[in-house]
């Protein structure tokens, strides 16, 4: 990395979890292979059925449990830690393998799976249990829980402090995401819009890769510990 660098942003999407043994979506195989889109990940489909919604992600967290972080999550988290610069790792990931690699700055845009929402309260519980059984949301009681996800048509969460961090940043980096849903595809046009650096690491060329300066492409557990050095 160039000494000049004072303010990173980090996104990072599926594919840096995909060695970890977590299931992208978009991948030959992926989730939205195995599950159609429209049934599990709009708000349509939670109140056309929500035993499927909430079966589906009750599956998720629990496969979360049998994996560990792989070599991408750890070289991230040591830079966070070593970085002393401004840095933000804007994940649109709901696993929480950033976390347990041991980085802090981390905003999750798409919600959380170790997080239920209370449609009655609008609060919100760490939640690592399931959810297809129904339980009460344990601030109001109400019988109202839904997984803390954003699904399509949905706004994605802290979008204003996203905006202000790749406004500041001199450096916006994308790891293992397709580029395939917005705002988090756009974030590389903005970053370019305002002056800023762009680097992609990737297995295959994505969607936007031709907005980025550079195009590395590889697994991430090879390229995110070489980049980060
Ligand atoms: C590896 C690897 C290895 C594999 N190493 N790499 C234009 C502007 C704004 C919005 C829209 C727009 N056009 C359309 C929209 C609406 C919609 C949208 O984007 N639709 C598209 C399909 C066209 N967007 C929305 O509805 C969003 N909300 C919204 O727009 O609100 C209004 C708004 C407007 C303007 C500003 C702000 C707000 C909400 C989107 C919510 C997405 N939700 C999901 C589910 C979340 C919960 C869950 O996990 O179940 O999020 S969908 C799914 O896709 C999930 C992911 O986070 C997201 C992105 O997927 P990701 O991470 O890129 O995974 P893959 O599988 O696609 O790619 C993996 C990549 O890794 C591949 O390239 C592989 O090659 C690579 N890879 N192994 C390195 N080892």
């Amino acid at each position: 990395m160039t000494q000049e660098i004072r303010n990173i942003v980090i996104l990072t999407g599926a594919g840096i979890s995909a060695e970890s043994g977590i299931d992208t979506f978009r991948s030959a195989g992926g989730l939205w292979e195995q599950h159609n889109v429209e049934d599990v990940a709009t708000p349509e489909g939670f109140t056309r059925s929500p035993e499927l919604v909430l079966n589906f992600y009750d599956m998720r967290r629990e496969a979360l449990g049998k994996v560990q972080p792989n070599p991408a999550h750890d070289a991230l988290a040591r830079l966070d830690a070593e970085f002393g610069g401004e840095l933000l790792i804007v994940t649109q990931n709901v696993d929480d393998l950033h976390e347990r690699a041991g980085a802090k700055r981390v905003l999750h845009m798409h919600g959380e799976l170790k997080s239920a929402l209370c449609l009655a309260c609008e609060m919100r519980s760490p939640w690592d249990a399931t959810l297809s059984d129904r339980p009460a949301c344990p601030v109001c009681q109400a019988p109202s829980l839904r997984p803390d996800v954003v699904w399509f048509g949905e706004m994605p969460y802290q979008m204003d402090r996203i905006y202000r961090a790749i406004r500041e940043a001199d450096l916006f980096v994308s790891i293992g995401t397709s580029g395939a849903v917005y705002p988090a595809a756009g974030f590389v046009q903005d970053a370019r819009n305002l002056g800023v650096q762009t680097l992609e690491l990737n297995l295959e060329r994505s969607e936007g890769s031709h907005w980025f300066h550079e195009s590395r492409l590889g697994s991430a557990g090879e390229l995110v510990p070489e980049w980060v050095g």
